[in-house]
């Protein structure tokens, strides 16, 4: 198996998680994105959309990260990561897309925008990403307040939150982080799947 990779991603960074977590060996093909690998003819015939993740198992071809964490689990079923029950399956499956979309993709921008100087910044970009970060935080401290773990048992909700909230001091932001929340985030980092990625800063 191998997983068509970058360090930074932190859609790559879930599928590296969940690799882990089920403990599965594979080789790592790192794409250069900064010099535009990604669009060769080579790697759009891995993926058409030009992105990372992509997990090539034998002769079957996986992108988005969400929908290679969705095939890990069906193919390699132990641990299961998705609740038995589908009412809380569709849960975990609605909060994966939330966290991609409305969390880690406005962290992303935060980040981009922290690498120009002060000067140059987008203030109200970082402002529209610091308060989505806010509000996706507020929300997990209250579903975590009788919980270990989102949906109850660890799952690829936890996974899919995880890459950006193990990296929230990067962010340059005053959080005050509740116990609930806070208390998750330590569960999150003692993992062994966590710790061996060495995605804690
Ligand atoms: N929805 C995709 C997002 C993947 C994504 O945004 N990958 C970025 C790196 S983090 C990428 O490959 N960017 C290169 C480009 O778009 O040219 C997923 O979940 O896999």
């Amino acid at each position: 198996m191998t997983l068509y990779d970058h360090p930074d991603c932190p859609f790559a960074q879930k599928v590296r998680i969940v690799l882990a977590e089920k403990e599965l060996s594979y080789d790592t093909e790192t794409v250069d994105l900064a010099a535009g690998a990604q669009r060769s003819p080579e790697f759009r015939r891995l993926n058409p959309f030009g992105q990372v993740p992509v997990l090539v198992d034998e002769e079957v071809v996986v992108y988005e990260s969400t929908l290679i964490n969705e095939y890990l689990n069906d193919e390699y079923p132990f641990p299961n990561l998705l609740p038995e029950d589908s009412a809380y399956r569709a849960k975990a499956r609605l909060l994966e897309d939330y966290a991609d979309r409305v969390f880690t993709l406005p962290g992303m921008s935060l980040r981009q925008q922290l690498t120009v100087v002060a000067d140059d910044r987008n203030e109200q970009k970082c402002d529209t990403a610091r308060n989505a970060i806010r509000s996706g935080l507020a929300m997990l401290n209250g579903m975590l307040k009788d919980k270990e773990y989102i949906v109850g048992e660890f799952s690829l909700a936890d996974v899919s939150f995880a890459p950006l909230v193990l990296d929230l001091a990067s962010l340059e932001m005053e959080l005050d982080l509740k116990p609930p929340v806070a208390e998750w985030i330590a569960r999150l980092k003692s993992r062994r799947s966590v710790e061996s990625l060495r995605l804690v800063a």
